[in-house]
């Protein structure tokens, strides 16, 4: 089942834009207690900032204005995460109607606007009393999530479609929890990850992993006919200098640890063994068992969730976890987006790789998107100038919609993202909206991009195989 039409969306996140942190029973999650206990923004930014409020999206009567400029737009689909502490205030237990039925009238919202909602279960706001029972580290953690996902399946599977269960596993459990277990621990630098972290984060991921596919055959065991899938935040490697061999050696590493590592995992139920055998160097406790590994085999997801910014130039760093240094270098010419190069011909190359590598699964690009600073967000009356941001999101979707014609299943795109919102570490002032957000007035003004990506949008798509 799911629909056969081009999906056209705009994605965002629980904690990134609802606000109402406090608001009708909600449990306080671990991103409540790190940006209001922790400060954890502080370092980065400079300033204590957090999703108390965001963009105010859990009240209704903003919600409805915001599904306004969705149908402005063109959006046939829009992605969003839930609360879980909104649903389960102590992440299992009792169940707080009002979380349910908000999400269960948002959802209704959408679909009478023409809207498909598609629901990302969890995108990193985990309800702090599991964070402090261990969180993702403590085994019962599988069992916790398959608790909430079936809640999840039992109240708004009936009108829900499409599902994603985890957004983004290694930016996540490899750079966000790093920092911000940097952060509290008053390390100097919360860039300054270690390798006993990655041999850490190692065993979080592997629960992320075994959740998502029991998730994935519980759905399936209860006749649940819509789709369900994962979020990865897929980026190419590039040697920084191909001339050195350190280089290539750590952009292969780096290609297996971010991409590769879930992929398999995902669809051929097993992890590639250069990550096995330098994970198991930084945390001999790390085990997978066979059991284990015939749970994810036996539960390939629906469709891959693609999120994609731009690949990765990746120089040897032995002061980098596994001699893998991602982040720091952006040869290209500018203008350099936050999220790194500007290379749309490296989601072409992507998406054909998946098709190639892994049988050509159904694909939607569930995140894309830039933001270049104050220089790309320029006031202009009724409007905002971002024509960088316009001409990223025109070039991207052309090198998708050319792999699409190359054979690659693709099936939808969802612009990161429809409103100016809360980036997590970086607070505020990184805005990748298409809308641009007054954080303290809350008016939404549409941006140069927003017309850009309408465009696109009525122009719409050949049908599949031309
Ligand atoms: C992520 C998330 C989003 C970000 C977006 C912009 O991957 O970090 O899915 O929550 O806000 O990617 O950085």
């Amino acid at each position: 089942m799911g629909s056969t039409k081009f999906l056209w969306g705009a994605a965002s996140a629980a904690y990134q834009v609802e606000g109402a942190w406090q608001a009708d029973g909600k449990g306080l999650s671990n991103w409540d207690i790190y940006t209001n206990v922790y400060r954890a923004t502080e370092p980065v930014t400079g300033k204590q900032e957090t999703g108390n409020i965001a963009i105010n999206a859990y009240d209704r009567e903003q919600y409805l204005q915001d599904i306004a400029l969705m149908r402005q737009l063109g959006l046939n689909c829009y992605r969003f995460s839930l609360c879980w502490s909104r649903l389960l205030p102590d992440g299992v237990g009792r169940v707080n109607e009002a979380g349910v039925a908000h999400y269960q009238q948002f959802v209704v919202d959408l679909l009478e606007a023409g809207i498909e909602p598609v629901v990302t279960l969890y995108h990193w706001d985990l309800p702090r009393a599991l964070d402090d029972r261990g969180g993702w580290y403590n085994p019962e953690s599988v069992a916790w999530f398959r608790h909430y996902a079936s809640l999840v399946r039992e109240t708004l599977g009936p009108k829900v479609t499409k599902f994603i269960t985890f957004n983004e596993p290694f930016i996540d459990l490899f750079l966000i929890e790093p920092m911000v277990e940097n952060i509290k621990t008053g390390i100097g630098d919360p860039f300054a990850i270690t390798d006993a972290q990655y041999g850490r984060q190692a065993v979080a991921l592997h629960h992320w992993l075994l959740a998502n596919a029991q998730v994935i055959g519980d759905y399936r065991a209860a006749g649940y006919r819509g789709e369900i899938g994962v979020a990865l935040p897929l980026m190419p490697t590039i040697p920084e200098n191909p001339g050195k061999s350190d280089d290539i050696l750590s952009a292969a590493l780096g290609d297996a640890v971010i991409n590769r590592w879930c992929l398999d995992a995902l669809f051929k139920g097993r992890y590639p063994v250069e990550v096995m055998n330098s994970i198991q160097a930084l945390n001999p406790e790390f085990t997978v068992t066979e059991a284990d590994l015939a749970v994810l085999a036996a539960n390939r997801p629906d469709f891959l969730g693609v999120n994609f910014y731009a690949p990765a130039y990746v120089r040897h760093d032995p002061l980098k976890p596994l001699g893998i240094n991602w982040m720091e270098t952006n040869p290209d010419p500018a203008p350099a987006a936050f999220n790194g190069p500007v290379r749309p011909d490296y989601l072409r190359r992507l998406l054909e790789r998946i098709r190639d590598d892994y049988d050509n699964p159904p694909v939607y690009i569930t995140e894309n998107g830039a933001g270049f600073g104050p220089v790309d967000e320029v006031i202009d009356g009724d409007t905002v100038n971002d024509p960088r941001r316009a001409n990223y999101i025109r070039r991207h979707v052309e090198a998708a919609l050319k792999a699409r014609e190359s054979g690659v299943d693709l099936r939808g795109y969802m612009v990161w993202s429809l409103f100016d919102n809360f980036e997590w570490l970086q607070g505020y002032g990184r805005r990748f909206g298409i809308v641009h957000v007054d954080f303290d007035s809350q008016k939404r003004t549409p941006k140069r991009s927003f017309e850009a990506y309408r465009e696109i949008i009525a122009r719409g798509v050949e049908p599949a195989g031309g």
